[in-house]
Formats: C-alpha cells, structure tokens, sequence
C-alpha cells in the first residue's frame, strides 16, 4: 500500500470513529509505516475531512504531553501538538452533555491568541510579545482508541486525543503577570482534585507555544493572528462522569466552571 493510501485510511477510521462514538484499535501494529511524520500527515488530513463534511474550520492549535510526568508516562521525550476547530468551541454558561463523547477527560489550560502572525524560529520573550491576551481554559480530551491507549504516532494522528475546549474571560495585559509561578486549583464537584503552576507546562506555557511554533515552521505552518492556542494542561487530566461540575481558578487569571449532564 502508497502512503497516501495509509494517510487516507487511517484518517477515514477516525473520522467514523468519532463519528459514530466508537473507541478502535490503534494503527502502529497494522500499518507498520506510521511514524510521527506520518502521523502529522494523517492529522492534516483528518482536520481536512472535518472542516469539508463538518463546514467547520480552523480555530487554533493545541499542545499536548507537555509535562514531564505525561511523556514520561507514554515514553516520549517532547510533547505534541493538534489543531482547534470552530465547531470544538463550547460555552462555559452552557450544560455540557457527555452524549457525543466515547470517555471523555478534562483538564485546565491557559489559552493564548496573538495580535500578529507568528512564524518559527521565535524565542519564549517573543511569544509573549506577540501576545494579544490570554484566557483561563478547559480543554475536553476524548481518545478515540480503546480505553484511551496509544503509542506517540496514534495520538498525533488522532489530533492530539482533542475534543472540545472551554475558555474563560480574557486577560489582555500579561506584563505583570509571571505565567511560569501562576497557581491553578481544579476542583470536581466541589472537591479539589489538583493543583498546578504554569511551570507545570515545559517550565512556562509560553515555551510550549514556542515550541510548538518551532515545529509547524518545519512544515511550513505558522499560528495567524486571532487564532486560540492551548499551552498544555497545568494538571493531570480526570475522567468526566454525569452530572459533574468541574472548576478552575487560576491566580490573576480568573475562573472557568463547566456542568455536565447526562
Ligand atoms: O491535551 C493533551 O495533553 C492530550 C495529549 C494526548 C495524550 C492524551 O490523550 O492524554
Ligand atoms: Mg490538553
């Protein structure tokens, strides 16, 4: 079999996957072929599916496994990245229903947009230059592979595990803010469930959207002005069960709640 073949099959599994809210087996065993490079491929490709059949269309970008615990736990040794789509966009003033998800899990994020066009090589300084605003965040990952397991090129072609994504109120002047030492407390249902800084994210979530810029430079991408970026989650992420209401407050940033129903 070609590689576009491949990159069309495996894209046309997850896209029915999601779809039809069904978890599948990964692809590494059945197509040996699939590196992260092709993953990427897949990715680009499965993103192309969605905005043609969807009539959605890009929003942003989003990273992933950008804690030390989290590539460890998968063993890799850099994290990973995905893409945002409009119609992934939900209200926090909202009930959320769990009906579209396989086995959804949420995790608390802070979100970047940007006044200008960023194209790599750029330093963490000039991340934050070009910072319109920042925005506390919830971002709802949903795997679709069997009891959420894969290895790094299955996750990079499922579009980094992305679902849906929850943002709070925006914060427009960052200078007096040290995004590396901002606390954040997730809690479920009342309960706190964790903790983190903005450090946990690669030191400084703005060295993950460097990083990230870095890498689409390689493919000749780059973030345009407006669109969302989420840095990587600030905690572990916990599964989503009916009815739950979930919390993040964030030092200087604000708050986001998001409730679930059935
Ligand atoms: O946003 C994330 O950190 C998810 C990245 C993919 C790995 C996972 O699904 O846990
Ligand atoms: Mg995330």
């Amino acid at each position: 079999m070609i590689l576009t073949d491949t990159v069309e099959a495996i894209a046309e599994e997850l896209f029915a996957a999601e779809a039809e809210i069904q978890e599948i087996d990964t692809f590494v065993d059945r197509y040996p072929e699939l590196d992260t490079n092709l993953a990427y491929k897949v990715q680009e490709r499965l993103i192309g599916m969605k905005c043609t059949r969807q009539k959605t269309r890009v929003r942003g970008h989003k990273l992933g496994l950008t804690s030390v615990a989290k590539q460890k736990m998968m063993g890799v040794h850099e994290p990973l990245y995905g893409v945002l789509l409009d119609d992934m966009e939900l209200d926090q003033h909202e009930p959320i229903s769990l009906q579209p998800f396989i086995h959804a899990k949420i995790e608390p994020e802070i979100a970047f947009v940007f006044e200008r066009d960023i194209k790599g090589p750029v330093s963490v300084p000039e991340v934050l230059t070009a910072t319109a605003y920042v925005m506390p965040a919830f971002e709802i990952i949903d795997s679709r592979y069997r009891d959420f397991k894969f290895t790094l090129p299955d996750v990079i072609a499922d579009n980094a595990s992305s679902s849906r994504f929850i943002l709070g109120d925006r914060i427009e002047n960052i200078d007096n803010l040290d995004l590396k030492v901002i606390g954040s407390v997730f809690k479920k249902n009342g309960q706190v469930m964790a903790t983190g800084t903005g450090a946990s994210v690669m030191g400084h979530p703005a060295r993950a959207v460097a990083w990230m810029v870095n890498k689409l430079a390689e493919r000749g991408q780059f973030v345009k002005a407006g669109e969302i970026v989420l840095s990587g989650a600030l905690t572990e992420a916990f599964r989503i069960e009916k009815n739950d209401v979930f919390s993040v407050g964030f030092d200087g940033l604000g708050a986001v709640q998001v409730v679930f129903t059935t």
